[in-house]
């Protein structure tokens, strides 16, 4: 427990988004989400909460640093966090590319965390868990501001690589528990009953995430449901999120219309899994809404969108809705390995969604299509024949190199083979080094299909008409 006299005293909880440490990062409406819908309920709870952004993109004092290039704005909200030139980890000295540190300058970190009262307790979040010397590199700053308050790890990174985020991070502890345990730790910790206990057992109850904490609100993360009802191989979401559970039709509106009309957000972006599974009685009802009230909004769907749910009414529902960035998942043209990955899509059902969005009114600018490339037994003509299916639909193809992911069906076929250290150095899962690489699909290999994708997209964007700047720049790769 945290002090004798804590019943009396209501308790403070700053939240802290770290740094990301990578090659290449983009504000591709990631948005902290998990923290924000915490920071939510502890409020709700009468706790008081304090919120740091280490990846506010237009952070002033940050822009008086010389070593730091500054953030910039994109289409849509999205758009560039600043960077530092930072050493690289000896696992990627073989790597050709610069490496960085990700989000404000340390010392406008220090500043920001000298301006908040001392908090009780300090929670982190994290996401990639090949972002973990990003979050390495914010608990040591913590630690010289706040060096005698506990501080709680949590998220992506801490559930998948529970082990060695407890071991490496500086945490004091690292928090995997779900919800309703999670609520009964912080009673324990701090002696204060939080008042809204009920609302941490399922997603129905939880209130709105709390982006009015963010720094900068240029758009809004959403999420409609958690977890997925496939379970393909290559995924973490199962055991991310065991329990397949979607929020009301009325909760969704009601969101959009808060953000909307309370903050002006125009930009929305989905993180669900699964966001048009089974999504009739949910989803459906909330985008009618939308276009009943015609509300000026557009969606975007960073996550791919199941094909199969493509049916000619759910794409002129979403057309209708304001949805602008499309993304689906294909993922292969051989019917053999879309089965083995999760087999919810095939060739047949790809064509007839393409038919589908583009008689509901899409372009084909604003549809990109997700492709795998390196996992075990891909070869390099799957991938290129999978990218000339896609260009030949007017779609822009997408790599999403393979990057093996604890706790996945395939995690443990590729640790017999890999002879990189997955385990024990989750810096090997970062889909730019390529864990996976072989004889018959080098990085090379690798670098070409890039490139043909890349050509691909150009083939489409420059068929229809001069690609607009936005659609070409929010992408990343
Ligand atoms: C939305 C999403 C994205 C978004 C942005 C996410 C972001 N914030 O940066 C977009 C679409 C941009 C994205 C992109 C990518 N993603 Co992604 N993404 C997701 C997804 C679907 C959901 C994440 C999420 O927000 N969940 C909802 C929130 C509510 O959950 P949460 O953050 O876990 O928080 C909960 C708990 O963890 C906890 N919690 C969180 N923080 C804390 C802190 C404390 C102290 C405590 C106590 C608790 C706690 O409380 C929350 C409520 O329970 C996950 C899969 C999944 N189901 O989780 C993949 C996932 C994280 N992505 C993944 C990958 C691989 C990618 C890409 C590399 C894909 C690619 N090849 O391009 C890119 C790269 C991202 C980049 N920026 O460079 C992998 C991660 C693999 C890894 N090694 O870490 C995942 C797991 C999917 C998978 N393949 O299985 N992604
Ligand atoms: S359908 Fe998508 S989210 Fe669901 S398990 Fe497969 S890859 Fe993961």
């Amino acid at each position: 427990m945290l002090r004798n006299e804590t019943m009396t005293k209501t308790p403070s909880i700053l939240l802290i988004n770290p740094w990301i440490t990578d090659f290449a990062a983009f504000d591709l409406w990631a948005k902290p989400l998990g923290l924000l819908l915490l920071a939510a309920l502890l409020r709700e709870a009468g706790i008081q909460v304090d919120f740091v952004d280490c990846l506010q993109r237009n952070d002033p004092q940050t822009l008086q640093h010389k070593d730091t290039v500054g953030g910039c704005n994109r289409p849509y909200g999205t758009g560039k966090y600043p960077r530092t030139l930072i050493d690289k980890p000896q696992v990627y000295a073989d790597m050709p590319r610069n490496y960085y540190r990700y989000g404000i300058h340390p010392e406008s970190l220090a500043c920001k965390l000298e301006s908040l009262p001392k908090p009780d307790l300090i929670w982190l979040t994290s996401i990639m868990t090949y972002w973990y010397p990003g979050v390495q590199q914010t608990i040591a700053l913590i630690r010289k501001i706040f060096p005698h308050v506990p501080v709680w790890l949590g998220g992506i990174y801490a559930r998948l690589c529970r082990h060695h985020a407890f071991i490496t991070s500086g945490a004091d502890r690292v928090v995997v528990d779900p919800l309703p345990q999670l609520a009964e730790e912080i009673e324990a910790q701090t002696g204060f009953r939080l008042t809204n206990k009920p609302h941490w057992n399922a997603l129905q109850s939880l209130p709105i995430p709390a982006l009015d904490l963010l720094p900068e609100l240029a758009y809004a993360p959403l999420l409609t449901s958690w977890g997925c009802l496939y379970s393909c191989p290559y995924c973490a979401s199962r055991k991310l999120q065991p329990k397949w559970e979607r929020r009301s039709a009325d909760a969704v509106y009601r969101e959009i219309v808060q953000w909307h009309q309370d903050y002006g957000i125009k930009d929305f972006a989905f993180y669900d899994d699964a966001l048009l599974l089974d999504a009739e009685s949910t989803l459906r009802p909330a985008l009618e809404r939308v276009c009943r009230e015609d509300l000026e909004v557009r969606f975007h769907t960073p996550n791919a969108l199941h094909v199969r749910a493509l049916s000619r009414e759910w794409c002129h529902l979403l057309h209708a809705g304001g949805f602008t960035t499309m993304r689906l998942g294909l993922e292969t043209g051989r019917s053999d390995q879309q089965k083995e990955w999760g087999n919810k899509v095939d060739t047949t059902m790809f064509f007839a969604a393409m038919q589908n969005l583009t008689a509901a009114g899409f372009s084909p600018r604003q549809i990109g299509v997700y492709l795998l490339a390196g996992l075990p037994g891909q070869s390099p003509q799957d991938v290129e024949d999978a990218i000339t299916l896609v260009g030949s639909t007017g779609a822009l193809p997408y790599l999403s190199e393979y990057s093996p992911v604890p706790g996945t069906a395939m995690w443990r076929e590729v640790l017999a083979t890999c002879p990189y250290d997955l385990v024990r150095e989750p810096l090997y899962h970062n889909n730019s080094f390529f864990a996976c690489r072989r004889e018959d699909f080098t990085r090379e290999d690798l670098a070409q299909l890039k490139r043909l994708a890349r050509q691909a997209r150009q083939a489409v964007a420059n068929a229809s008409g001069a690609a607009s700047a936005c659609g070409a720049r929010v992408d990343r790769s």
